[in-house]
C-alpha cells in the first residue's frame, strides 16, 4: 500500500511540474497520439516510413497504430501497463509505439543488444504485461530469450514476437479488425507516455519516466533547431530504442514536419550508404565510432551520399580532430549533440561557425532549460571554468521511476537533476564537456555502469578481487579494462567473457580487456589508484 500511495504521489508530482510548464505557455498540452492524429491529417498520403520494401504513408501510420491499439487492447493491455518492446529498428516498433501511445500503456525502451540480466532486472521493477521481441535478429534466437524470461516472471501474460512464432502470438496477428472499444479513454498530456533506460552508475537499469507533452516538446523543438521541413529524410541508423534517434529529432521529430523515416538495420557504413543514395538522405545521427568508421569507408565508397545535409553526432565525446574532417570528406554539415535519456538536449545550430561547431557540444534546446555548473564544494563554477553538471527543465525529470532512494542522491531538493558530467560553459552559452564524475564507461557511446560489472566480476570463483576502468580507445572511444586480483592464471579474457555471457550479461558490457594484477596501487589516501591501472592497461595492450 504504501508503495502505492508513493507511485500516486510520484505520478501527482510529474503531472504538476509538467503542468507547470504548459500553464506558463511553453509546452502545448498535446499527446503523441494527437500528434500522429494531427500529422496524419496534414500529410496524408506522404511517405512517413521506409523499412526495405515496406513503405508506410501517414495515414497508413495511423491506420496500422489503430489496429494494433485495439489487438493490445483484445490481449487486455490497457492504461498504466507496461509493456517492455526490445525491437530492432523497423516499421513495426513505430507503429507499436504509436498504438500504446493511443491506450495509455508504456513501452519500456529495451534495446536489441541486452540480454538476460538486464531484461530480468527491468521485468522485476517494471512489472510488464507483455514482451514484444523479434523472432531473430543478428544470428540471436529472440523467442528463446523470450521464453526463458516468460517462465521467470509471471507478469508477462503475453509474448509477441515480430516474424514467426510457433507458439507465440505474432506481430502480425495483432492487427485487429475489430476496432478500439468507443469508450476506450486516451492518456493525458501530463501522463507518462514511455519509459526511456538511462546508462545508470548502478546495478540496475533505471527507468526514465517521460510525458506525453515533454516527449513530443523535445521532438519538436528539436527539429526545429535541426532546420527539418516536408523534404527531409532522416536515416534511423542507431538503435530506435535511444532517445537519440528517436526524438533527437529523430523519427518523432522527422514526423511532427512530414519527412521521411528510413531504417536501417544497422549503422555501419555497408547498409547506410546504400540507403542514403536510394532514398536521398538528408539527415542522421551517430556516434562517435561510428563516425569515423564512416569516414574511413568515404576513402575508397564511392556511393553517392551527396544528399546528406546533416550528421548529428552525440552520445560520447568527439574528438576535435573527427570534427574538423566530417564536412570536408563527408560533404555535409556536423552538428554535435550533447544529449542524456532524462531530459536535457544541447545542440550546435547549423548557423554556428566552424571553431564553435568543432570545439564544443552546443547549446541547450530550450531557453527555459536552466543549467548549473558546480565546484566541487557545491559552490557554482567560476565562469568558464568546469564543474558538475546540474540541469531542470521542461523535459527533463524529476526523478527515476521506482527509484526513490536512488532519486535522492541523483536529483537536488529543488529538483535538478545531477549528470555526474563535467562541463564548462562558454561566454555565449554553449557548454564543453570535459570528462566525467559518474562511474561508469561510455564504449561507444553505450553507457556501462562500473558498479554493475564490477559485482558480477566478483561472483566468478577465482576472482579474489576486481576493478573496472575506462581506456581511451581509438577505435571506441573508451574501452572497458577489468583488473583482477587470481590464483588462477587460466582465468583469462576469454574464459570471463564466457562466465559473464551465462549470467545473462550483453557483449558491449563486457571487459575488452584483463590484467591479473598481484595488489592494488594504491593513492596517497589508500584508494585505489585508477591513473596507475589507466596507464598499466595502456602499456598491456
Ligand atoms: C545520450 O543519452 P544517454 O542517456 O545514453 O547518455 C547520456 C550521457 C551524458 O550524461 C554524457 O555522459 C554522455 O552520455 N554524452 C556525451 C555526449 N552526449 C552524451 N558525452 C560527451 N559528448 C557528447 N556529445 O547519449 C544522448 C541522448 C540524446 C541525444 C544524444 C545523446
Amino acid at each position: 500500500m504504501a508503495t502505492e500511495k508513493n507511485e500516486s504521489d510520484f505520478f501527482a508530482a510529474l503531472a504538476d511540474a509538467k503542468q507547470s510548464y504548459i500553464d506558463d505557455g511553453l509546452m502545448k498540452p498535446r499527446t503523441l497520439w494527437q500528434c500522429l492524429e494531427n500529422w496524419a491529417r496534414d500529410y496524408h498520403q506522404h511517405t512517413a516510413l521506409v523499412d526495405g520494401d515496406e513503405r508506410l504513408s501517414y495515414q497508413a501510420l495511423k491506420k496500422s497504430a489503430e489496429q494494433v491499439a485495439a489487438g493490445l487492447q483484445q490481449q487486455g493491455i490497457g492504461a498504466g501497463d507496461t509493456v517492455l518492446v526490445q525491437l530492432p529498428n523497423s516499421n513495426h516498433f513505430v507503429v507499436l509505439c504509436f498504438a500504446l501511445f493511443r491506450i495509455g500503456a508504456w513501452p519500456i525502451m529495451a534495446m536489441p543488444a541486452h540480454r538476460e540480466k538486464d531484461i530480468n532486472a527491468l521485468c522485476q521493477q517494471a512489472q510488464p504485461v507483455a514482451y514484444v521481441v523479434p523472432d531473430s535478429f543478428l544470428g540471436f534466437n529472440y523467442q528463446v530469450l523470450a521464453d526463458h524470461i516468460s517462465q521467470q516472471h509471471p507478469c508477462i501474460r503475453t509474448v509477441i514476437v515480430d516474424g514467426k512464432s510457433k507458439n507465440h502470438f505474432t506481430f502480425d496477428q495483432l492487427h485487429s479488425s475489430r476496432p478500439l472499444a468507443t469508450e476506450t479513454p486516451q492518456p493525458g498530456p501530463t501522463d507518462v507516455a514511455l519509459l526511456l533506460l538511462s546508462g545508470g552508475t548502478t546495478g540496475t537499469p533505471k527507468l526514465i519516466p517521460r510525458t506525453h507533452a515533454d516527449y513530443a516538446f523535445n521532438a519538436i523543438e528539436s527539429a526545429k533547431v535541426c532546420g527539418m521541413s516536408s523534404q527531409s529524410v532522416y536515416l534511423a541508423a542507431l538503435p530506435v530504442s535511444h532517445n537519440f534517434p528517436l526524438a533527437c529529432p529523430g523519427i518523432l521529430g522527422t514526423l511532427s514536419v512530414g519527412g521521411k523515416v528510413v531504417m536501417a538495420k544497422t549503422a555501419g557504413d555497408d547498409e547506410a550508404f546504400a540507403l542514403i543514395e536510394q532514398e536521398k538522405v538528408t539527415i542522421t545521427a551517430l556516434v562517435p565510432p561510428l563516425a569515423k568508421l564512416w569516414l574511413e569507408a568515404k576513402e575508397w565508397d564511392e556511393t553517392d551520399i551527396s544528399s546528406l545535409q546533416v550528421l548529428q553526432i552525440g552520445g560520447s565525446r568527439l574528438e576535435e580532430k573527427v570534427a574538423r574532417q566530417i564536412t570536408p570528406t563527408l560533404g555535409c554539415q556536423l552538428q554535435q549533440v550533447f544529449g542524456m535519456a532524462e531530459g536535457l538536449l544541447c545542440y550546435t545550430r547549423l548557423g554556428d561557425d566552424i571553431e564553435t561547431v568543432a570545439t564544443t557540444q552546443g547549446k541547450p534546446l530550450s531557453t527555459a532549460d536552466q543549467i548549473r555548473i558546480l565546484a566541487p564544494d557545491g559552490s557554482p563554477a567560476a565562469p568558464g571554468e568546469a564543474g558538475e553538471l546540474l540541469t531542470k527543465g521542461p523535459y527533463t525529470i524529476k526523478g527515476y521511476y521506482l527509484a526513490e532512494e536512488h532519486n535522492k542522491k541523483a536529483f537536488t531538493q529543488e529538483g535538478f537533476y545531477q549528470s555526474g558530467d563535467l562541463v564548462r560553459q562558454t561566454a555565449n552559452g554553449y557548454l564543453i564537456v570535459e570528462g566525467r564524475l559518474k562511474e561508469q564507461i561510455n564504449r561507444a557511446g553505450e553507457k556501462i555502469a562500473i558498479a554493475e560489472i564490477e559485482e558480477l566480476l566478483a561472483e566468478h570463483p577465482d576472482v579474489i578481487d576486481c576493478v573496472l576502468i575506462p581506456v581511451p580507445d581509438e577505435r571506441l572511444g573508451e574501452r572497458s579494462c577489468a583488473f583482477v586480483i587470481s590464483d588462477n592464471p587460466a582465468c583469462d579474457l576469454q574464459q570471463v567473457q564466457q562466465f559473464l555471457t551465462q549470467h545473462g550479461l550483453p557483449r558491449y558490457k563486457q571487459p575488452d580487456q584483463l590484467e591479473h594484477i598481484a595488489m592494488w596501487p594504491l593513492t596517497t589516501v589508500g584508494k585505489v589508484n585508477k591513473q596507475a591501472l589507466n596507464q598499466l592497461a595502456i602499456e598491456n595492450d
